[in-house]
């Protein structure tokens, strides 16, 4: 009996769904980058949000459950900025949703792709999530219209970013941030993992929506808007010459490589009040 508990704790068979649409969302965002900004500060400002980044609607049970899955090595001060603006931007979509950081321990070449694969199967251990948003740590969306929630096929929502003068760069592209349901997810076998350093892994992952026999939705530029941090080419990340090559072979290799061969061991995972932090060894390329 959990009576005595405030309402707000509660979440039993009583408590009615949120509205279809959130009362609580606006139109766009104005992102800037405030000096002096603490995890601690982002903390405050976020009461609700509990151990290992989770949150739910206290007053309306969630019609969604998303998870944030954001690959991630030395961007601390990116990620502070993201989730400054992404909790409040999450809570006011009345979401359900976790956040998880996944960590390349080491210093070999960073591989977002494969941090993909790790996020997505560790993040569906711990709970029935109903869609996955890959996001890259430096992007921040500028509309609250931009629906964290996953359509009837892989949707690339960030299909509006500053760094391209607010227009998709091309018409196949499928980077910075993209939500797949696990049905998806699994349909295209997940990501490759073979994509070590920068640039190709995401032309593969829209490759394999439709070899997989989906298609790539959308929403509207004026909807899909990110302001990216800026910063230098990473070290540890540098451009991958083999993309070229890659790419051309996609069709053959995405059902032999990908969900179904990622390989990892797990150093530690931590949940910390503003999000689950996963440390994971990827190993190197062959
Ligand atoms: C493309 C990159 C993407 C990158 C976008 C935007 C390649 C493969 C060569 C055909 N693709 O050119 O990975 O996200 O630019 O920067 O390099």
């Amino acid at each position: 009996n959990l009576s005595h508990l405030p309402r707000a704790h509660r979440h039993g068979d009583d408590m009615p769904y949120c509205p279809k649409t959130s009362p609580l969302t606006g139109g766009p965002i104005h992102v800037g980058f405030p000096s002096g900004l603490s995890l601690a500060e982002v903390e405050r400002k976020n009461p609700l949000v509990v151990r290992g980044g989770r949150y739910r609607p206290p007053d309306c049970e969630a019609r969604h459950r998303t998870a944030i899955i954001i690959p991630h090595r030395h961007r601390e001060h990116h990620l502070k900025f993201l989730l400054y603006y992404l909790h409040p931007f999450l809570q006011r979509q009345q979401l359900s949703y976790g956040v998880y950081i996944i960590h390349q321990a080491g210093n070999y070449t960073f591989n977002r792709a494969k941090l993909m694969n790790v996020g997505f199967r560790e993040a569906m251990r711990e709970e029935d999530w109903d869609c996955l948003f890959f996001h890259d740590v430096d992007l921040i969306p500028e509309d609250d219209r931009n629906m964290y929630v996953c359509d009837s096929n892989p949707k690339h929502a960030a299909v509006a970013m500053d760094k391209f003068g607010y227009k998709l760069p091309y018409k196949m592209y499928f980077g910075g941030v993209s939500a797949l349901t696990p049905l998806h997810y699994l349909k295209m076998n997940g990501f490759p993992n073979n994509y070590w350093g920068w640039g190709g892994e995401d032309d593969d992952i829209g490759l394999r929506v439709t070899l997989a026999g989906m298609y790539i939705t959308r929403p509207s530029l004026q909807v899909g808007r990110y302001k990216m941090i800026k910063h230098k080419l990473d070290k540890g990340n540098d451009v991958n010459p083999k993309r070229f090559n890659m790419l051309t072979k996609t069709r053959h290799t995405w059902k032999l490589d990908g969900m179904n061969t990622a390989e990892y061991e797990i150093m530690s995972r931590h949940h910390l009040p503003l999000y689950t932090n996963i440390t994971v060894h990827i190993g190197t390329e062959e």
